[in-house]
């Protein structure tokens, strides 16, 4: 149960890197935080530590990508003033030519339809309080393409319309849809992931930057522009290390 009063944020894909210190800044911030992502363990460990801190966390496993257990979730919370849809993620980055359309589909799944799932099943949530927020956690490649990254930059542009889309039609209610586009951030799984638990390629990507962000970093950008006045609406942050002027341009030191 959600103490009376207290607004309640859900943060998906939680278990690590951007979303778990989402999950603990909004948490630092006031709110309920409902930590989601398919590894309970992880966010059970997480919200436990949360909750010893003397904040309201609670973890509840969730894929984004299976409607029915969305819709679940959604039913079961008493409240809604924050939707965070973090989950996601890049799989390979090969050229268009060799690119596994097994891969595409997959982020597909995860960052667009996951992102649409979540947010469909919350926006009644959303909508009946003072005041809701949907966040979308976009990417530079939602803005820009780069070499071997077209699977993951045409999942991220379909992301981007969605929370554009979404901006123009539900105008005129109390929701506010923020996209944040974060470049280069360094997390424990995002380039092992892409790279299948290739270290190596992963690290690769980092290479001699001197200060990639940290998911901190963009927690902190996220909970900036949810914890503006209402009537704020931050319609798009792009966020890069200095080192990045483009998705292309990084400055690295030998
Ligand atoms: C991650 C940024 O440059 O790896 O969303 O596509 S990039």
């Amino acid at each position: 149960m959600t103490a009376v009063g207290t607004p309640v944020a859900v943060v998906t894909g939680a278990s690590s890197g951007i979303g778990a210190a989402t999950a603990r800044q909004l948490a630092g911030a006031g709110y309920h935080v409902f930590l989601t992502a398919r590894r309970e363990d992880r966010i059970a460990a997480l919200a436990a530590e949360l909750t010893a801190a003397g904040h309201q966390a609670t973890a509840r496993a969730l894929d984004v990508t299976d409607r029915a257990a969305v819709d679940a979730f959604a039913s079961g919370l008493d409240r809604c003033d924050v939707l965070v849809n973090n989950a996601g993620g890049a799989l390979g980055a090969d050229p268009v030519a060799t690119g596994d359309p097994a891969d595409w589909r997959r982020m597909f799944e995860v960052n667009v339809i996951g992102t649409l799932h979540t947010t469909q099943a919350l926006l009644p949530a959303l909508t009946a309080g003072d005041g809701g927020t949907v966040v979308v956690l976009t990417s530079t490649a939602g803005h820009a393409t780069y070499e071997g990254g077209a699977g993951y930059v045409a999942a991220k542009h379909a992301e981007r319309v969605l929370a554009e889309t979404l901006r123009l039609e539900i105008v005129g209610t109390p929701v506010r849809v923020i996209e944040i586009a974060p470049g280069m951030v360094k997390t424990e799984e995002f380039a092992t992931t892409r790279f299948r638990g290739d270290t190596e390629k992963a690290a690769k990507i980092y290479a001699g930057v001197a200060e990639p962000l940290t998911a901190d970093d963009v927690a902190d950008t996220i909970t900036w522009a949810v914890t503006r006045p209402p009537h704020v609406n931050v319609d798009l942050l792009v966020v890069r290390p200095r080192a990045q002027a483009s998705n292309t341009k990084v400055h690295r030191t030998p």
